[in-house]
């Protein structure tokens, strides 16, 4: 009963196995040296159990088969910030326990660690020079299963240090067996077990625990229960511990080493053993410079931690600032169709964007290629930071595409451009992208940074600007067009007055607007006299022509607020809000006196022929409809023409 409760525990605390002594600071500081030393990093992994162990530990792989968790110098390039954080709080936490606890004893010399370490590079060496010369295994994976074999002894080494070294007293010369019913007396499981359970426990794969649990199965429960390919690698581990210990780096000391039964012999056959124990020697003796201790300095171990730990937050910070990024591209993509139509929709895309990219500010700059200028066309700022002034410009003799792909700029990179463009913007980076050319030599662009004492420079915001450059540019290819077609709807081509529609638009809202408020609303509606004969006599070129003065004319005698439409053909129409029957005569006189005068000064480029208008006047009267007024003031015109022409008449 009480073997059961106590393995119960130490499965348990298998769970939460404390990183191997050392292991957590040794990935740190390779993984952060300068220049960082990755090779070094997976080498170390290589030569070093505990570290692998400890690796595996952290990051198990997500499909145990296909990304086999023994390509342990693949594990060790790939280590995440995240994990390495994980390691960095695991280590500095159990240095302080241990700190607490006052304990000088690093836990290599309590538990033998070195020991176990040196055996299991002894038999990964030996496992892969084995492979190397059968078929049907990778050296690599031989390698890797070969410096694994020995997790279990090392977790119960690590979770059980003072049991560990009671098993050793009490161990004295004796064989394998004794030491397996040592470890179910003392921990309630042996060491061959806690392998398999670890291994269950960090989704090892199969074979491995297959290598992990041979001890106690017979040749025939192997033949019976693997596969072949497992069969050999098991094989191949067994024989190498076996080497290992026979070339002097038994796994625990005092353990007596034993004859290699038959089936590992068959293993051996026509192996020389010498041109094994070189290679063997030599990796161990590499293996054991590398593992040397070498920080006994606590205070420097916590100090290059804490550096580790400022290393791995700015780490973090810039992979958060590369997740927001790519997922503000996202929301501005939305947010800019969501805004498609509402008038100006850059300012809102260009604040969403400075929002969700965590920048604080965001321009569209513009770069002149006639003025040699770049200045600043639109600006904005989030929180306190000020904003750029609008207006604002530097010289600029650069090519005005200087800035032809989204990019970083830093001021230690000192390219004269990029100067200018810090100067504009008063800080030490930011990231720029092109909003695209117009024609006349200027060149819009995209450009954004975090005030001049923040930081541009995260990897990937660039092409995350780049995009949504180009999105604000689809906007204001959007706006430009909508402008022209509102232009086109409302404005005459040839004479620039408003067109019948926006008449008609106007005069509702004029005439809704005098019902509510009584104020009185006029207009008049002029036609050109014997226009058609300037058609017949001088072309109709000049006949447009003369449209084209009228307009101008007529325009100079309105008020700001009077409207000037082209009816149709030569016939236009001026709208005049506030204004009262004495009124409107007064400027339809002024109007016609106005185009009389023009046409008697300019009489030679219109072939000496007579301008004038003929008008009519009408006042908007109670529950009158835009069109009933139209056509009183028709009615009016007529009279006009019939009483002689180049006259005003007022409707009845
Ligand atoms: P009245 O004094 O009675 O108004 O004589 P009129 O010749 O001006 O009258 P009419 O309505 O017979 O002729 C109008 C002419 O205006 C006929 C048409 O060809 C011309 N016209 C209409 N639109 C345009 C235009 O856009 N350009 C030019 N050049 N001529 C136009
Ligand atoms: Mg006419
Ligand atoms: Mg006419």
């Amino acid at each position: 009963m009480r073997n059961v409760s106590r393995a119960q525990r130490l499965l348990e605390g298998l769970r939460s196995l404390p990183a191997p002594s050392g292991a957590p600071q040794r990935l740190l500081a390779l993984a952060f040296a300068e220049p960082p030393r990755l090779p070094a990093l997976a080498e170390a992994v290589r030569c070093d159990p505990a570290l692998a162990l400890e690796l595996v530990r952290l990051a198990p792989p997500a499909d145990p088969r296909k990304e086999s968790g023994l390509d342990l110098a693949r594990a060790a390039r790939e280590i995440a910030p995240a994990q390495l954080r994980l390691l960095a709080c695991t280590a500095t936490d159990s240095q302080d326990d241990r700190e607490r606890a006052g304990d000088e004893h690093t836990g290599d010399e309590r538990c033998g660690l070195t020991a176990l370490r040196r055996w299991s590079v002894a038999t990964a060496v030996a496992a892969r020079e084995l492979a190397s010369n059968a078929r049907g295994v990778e050296p690599e994976t031989a390698y890797a299963a070969g410096l694994l074999a020995g997790i279990g002894r090392i977790a119960v080494a690590v979770a059980r240090p003072d049991e560990s070294a009671e098993l050793r007293a009490r161990l004295e010369g004796r064989s394998e067996k004794r030491l397996v019913q040592l470890e179910r007396e003392l921990l309630g499981l042996d060491h061959e077990s806690v392998g398999i359970a670890l291994a269950e426990i960090w989704n090892l794969p199969e074979e491995l625990c297959d290598v992990l649990g041979f001890g106690e199965r017979s040749a025939e429960q192997f033949e019976r229960d693997c596969p072949r390919e497992t069969r050999e690698l098991v094989g191949l581990v067994r024989v190498a511990q076996h080497l290992a210990t026979q070339f002097g780096f038994p796994a625990v000391d005092g353990l007596r080493a034993e004859p290699p039964s038959a089936d590992v012999l068959v293993l051996l056959e026509g192996r020389d053993m010498a041109s094994l124990a070189e290679p063997i020697r030599r990796e161990v003796a590499r293996a054991a410079r590398e593992l040397e201790p070498r920080e006994t300095d606590l205070e420097a171990v916590a100090s290059r931690m804490r550096a580790a730990k400022g290393v791995l937050a700015s780490l973090l910070a810039n992979s958060e600032r590369r997740r927001q990024a790519a997922e503000s591209v996202n929301i501005v993509l939305q947010d800019g169709l969501q805004r498609l139509g509402d008038g100006d929709a850059l300012p809102g895309v260009l604040y969403r964007a400075m929002e969700s990219m965590g920048f604080r500010r965001i321009a569209h700059l513009e770069a002149d290629g006639k003025a040699r200028t770049l200045s600043v066309v639109r600006a904005l700022a989030l929180g306190r930071v000020p904003r750029l002034r609008e207006g604002a410009w530097v010289p600029f003799p650069a090519d005005t595409r200087a800035f032809g792909t989204p990019a970083v700029i830093r001021i230690e990179e000192g390219a004269p451009e990029h100067q200018l463009l810090l100067e504009l913007l008063g800080c030490n980076s930011c990231v720029i992208a092109p909003l695209g050319t117009s024609g006349d030599q200027r060149c819009g662009y995209l450009c954004a940074d975090r005030g001049p004492l923040g930081f541009c420079g995260v990897e990937g915001e660039e092409r995350c600007l780049g995009i949504i450059a180009d999105q604000a540019r689809l906007l204001l290819d959007f706006q430009a067009l909508t402008r022209e077609k509102e232009r086109m709807a409302t404005q005459d081509p040839l004479t620039g007055a408003a067109t019948r529609r926006r008449l008609m638009d106007r005069l509702d809202a004029l005439v809704l607007q005098g019902r509510q408020t009584r104020l009185a609303l006029s207009l008049c509606l002029m036609d050109l006299d014997h226009f058609k004969k300037f058609n017949d006599t001088l072309g109709h070129q000049v006949g447009d022509r003369l449209l084209q003065d009228l307009v101008e004319v007529v325009g100079a005698q309105v008020r700001k607020g009077d409207l000037v439409a082209r009816y149709g053909g030569e016939e236009f129409v001026v709208v005049l809000p506030s204004c009262d029957v004495e009124g409107a005569v007064r400027s339809a006189e002024k109007i016609r006196e106005a185009v009389f005068a023009f046409g008697r000064e300019h009489a030679s480029e219109y072939g000496e022929l007579s301008i004038s208008i003929s008008i009519g006047v009408a006042t908007l009267a109670p529950e009158e409809t835009p069109a009933a007024l139209i056509g009183r003031a028709d009615a009016a015109l007529y009279q006009a023409k019939h009483n002689g022409r180049n006259r005003v008449e007022l409707a009845s």
